[in-house]
C-alpha cells in the first residue's frame, strides 16, 4: 500500500493541530463530538439484530440524541471481522426509512457506508455526511458524491473487506503506514473535488489492526494530529478492550460490558485534542468529554495574561 505522497506535512493545512477546520455541516462544538452508532444490521458484533426493526432503530437513535450525541452514525453493513457483504439494495432498504425518520425529528445522520449508490441514497434522505470505512478504496464513485453535495466525508484507513482484513495487518511502522495511507486517501479526494473542509480522518481501529496497533496508534495520536486535520476515534467495545479486561481464566469481557472502558478512551483522546469519537453508549461518552472541556478551559484561563 504506498502512493507517491512524499511531503513530511500536510501541504494546504498547515502544520499546527489549532487550525483544524469544522466540518461543514456538522455541529460546531467547543469540545470533542459524539457519534451514536445504529447498526440497523442482523449481524454487527455488539449490537447486531438488536434495532433491525425501523422503529426499534428510530427509537434507539432519539434515545442516543436525548442521551447527548452529537450525530448519530447509521449503518446497514456490519464491518465487523471476518463479515460477508451485503448487496446494496439491501443496505439501502435497512438504512433508508430509519435515516429519513430521524432526519424528519431534526437529528443530524451520518451514513456509515463504503458504496455510492447508497451514500446518494441516504443524502438524498436527509443524512448529512458520509462515514467511510475504506476512505473512498471500496468504490470509486464515492468521491463524485461527495464532491457534489459538499457534505462531510470520513475516511477511514482501510485495506480490505471485512473478510480478508486480518490478512492484511501487516506494517512496517503501523502508526507511519496509517498516516501516509490516509494522506493517499485525502490526496485522491482532493484530486476528485472534494474540499479538505468536508474531510475527517480516523485510523480504523481494529481494521486490519492487532490489538497491539490499537494501542500503540492511541499512543502516537500526535503523528495523525500533526497533518491538522479533524480526527475521529472508534475504539467503542472492540474486541481490543475485551481482551485487555478478560477474566482470569482468559475469557474476553463481552462487549456490552466494555462501556466503561470505551469511555476512558473517549477521555485520553479527547485530551489529545480528537475531533470526535464514535460510540454505542453516548451517555458517558459526553459527560467525559465535557470534563476535558472544563479542564481545557481552565487551563487556558490559568495561562490567559491577565486584563
Ligand atoms: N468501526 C466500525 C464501523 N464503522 N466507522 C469509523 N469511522 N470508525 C470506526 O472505527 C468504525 C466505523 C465497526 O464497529 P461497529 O460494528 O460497532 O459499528
Amino acid at each position: 500500500m504506498s502512493c507517491a505522497v512524499s511531503a513530511p506535512t500536510y501541504g494546504p493545512y498547515g502544520t499546527a493541530p489549532s487550525a483544524v477546520h469544522r466540518p461543514v455541516g456538522l455541529p460546531a462544538l467547543d469540545r470533542c463530538l459524539v457519534m451514536g452508532i445504529l447498526n440497523v444490521t442482523p449481524d454487527s458484533f455488539s449490537d447486531g439484530g438488536r434495532f433491525a426493526s425501523i422503529s426499534d432503530a428510530v427509537a434507539h437513535g432519539m434515545a442516543m440524541s436525548q442521551a447527548g450525541a452529537d450525530v448519530v452514525d447509521v449503518g446497514g453493513e456490519s464491518t465487523r471481522p471476518g463479515a460477508d457483504r451485503v448487496p446494496a439494495d439491501e443496505e439501502i432498504r435497512r438504512i433508508l426509512p430509519v435515516i429519513t425518520e430521524l432526519a424528519a425529528a431534526g437529528l443530524p445522520t451520518t451514513i456509515d457506508t463504503t458504496r455510492a449508490a447508497v451514500a446518494r441514497a441516504a443524502l438524498g434522505a436527509g443524512a448529512v455526511g458520509v462515514n467511510d470505512v475504506s476512505g473512498g478504496l471500496a468504490d470509486p464513485e464515492m468521491a463524485a458524491v461527495v464532491a457534489e453535495t459538499g457534505c462531510p466525508w470520513v475516511l477511514m484507513h482501510w485495506r480490505g473487506h471485512s473478510r480478508d482484513m486480518a490478512a492484511l495487518a501487516t506494517y512496517r511502522d503501523v502508526v507511519l503506514d496509517v498516516r501516509d495511507e490516509l494522506r493517499c486517501r485525502v490526496d485522491a479526494a482532493l484530486a476528485a473535488g472534494v474540499k479538505a473542509d468536508q474531510l475527517i480522518l480516523d485510523p480504523g481501529l481494529g481494521f486490519a489492526k492487532t490489538a497491539e496497533h490499537n494501542w500503540v496508534l492511541l499512543d502516537r495520536l500526535d503523528v495523525l494530529l500533526e497533518l491538522s486535520m479533524p480526527v475521529l476515534i472508534g475504539a467503542s467495545r472492540k474486541a481490543f478492550l475485551g481482551t485487555l479486561l478478560a477474566d482470569e481464566s482468559g475469557t474476553a469481557r463481552p462487549p456490552d460490558r466494555r462501556d466503561d472502558a470505551t469511555a476512558a478512551i473517549t477521555a485520553v483522546v479527547a485530551e489529545l485534542g480528537v475531533w470526535g469519537v464514535r460510540v454505542h453508549e453516548p451517555a458517558a461518552n459526553v459527560d467525559a468529554v465535557r470534563v476535558i472541556a472544563a479542564s481545557a478551559r481552565t487551563r487556558a484561563q490559568r495561562s490567559a495574561p491577565d486584563d
